[in-house]
């Protein structure tokens, strides 16, 4: 069977569990691997595909638009790609979106819609104490816009979930609609 190709785009917070959720997807789907496979992790994509970019809109936007051009373009031949920025702008998700689907992929956004409290609470790279101290400027959820997605095709937040929770919700999705 050739399965179409296809976007799994996790949004959200920083510290709501979409990089781990991401990841464990990814090392899920590719042990029953019979596809391409690409994970897009946010650090390296920062790193390597980003280099420069900071977190005004106009870097963000860039950022995700890039991650969404490499991922459609994985998915175009028919591999999957995940990919998991904070992406906190509908209007570039949006275009992701379309991009997947130009590409004649499938689009899944998974919104990990973990409240700020809980991520804040968290707070594993200090980055929230650094912002409410007013050290960093411009931090998600904080002092700078998440617009929470109103189409996401699933839900999840970790408030109360595992992770590998949480990856199962995700599989059984693209199980159901015949992805995987
Ligand atoms: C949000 C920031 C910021 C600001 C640095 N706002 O939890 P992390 O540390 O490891 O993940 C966050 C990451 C966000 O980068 P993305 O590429 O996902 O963002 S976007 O989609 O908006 O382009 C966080 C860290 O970078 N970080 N400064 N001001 N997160």
């Amino acid at each position: 069977r050739r399965y179409r190709g296809l976007v799994v785009f996790f949004t959200g917070l920083s510290g709501s569990g979409k990089s781990t959720i991401a990841r464990g997807l990814a090392d899920s789907l590719r042990e029953t691997g019979e596809r391409t496979l690409t994970f897009l992790d946010g650090d390296v994509v920062r790193r390597e595909l980003s280099a420069g970019l900071g977190f005004s809109k106009a870097d963000r936007d860039r950022n995700v638009r890039r991650i969404g051009w490499v991922a459609a373009e994985v998915a175009r031949h028919h591999g999957m790609a995940v990919a998991c920025p904070i992406a906190p702008y509908e209007s570039a998700r949006a275009a992701v979106r379309q991009m997947a689907v130009e590409a004649g992929a499938g689009f899944v956004l998974v919104h990990v819609a973990t409240p700020l409290e809980v991520c804040e609470k968290r707070d594993r790279k200090g980055l929230y104490a650094r912002a409410r101290a007013g050290q960093l400027r411009g931090m998600t959820g904080v002092d700078d816009p998440y617009e929470a997605p109103e189409d996401a095709e699933l839900t999840v937040d970790t408030t109360d979930m595992s992770v590998a929770d949480a990856v199962e919700v995700v599989i059984a999705y693209l199980i159901e609609n015949g992805w995987v």
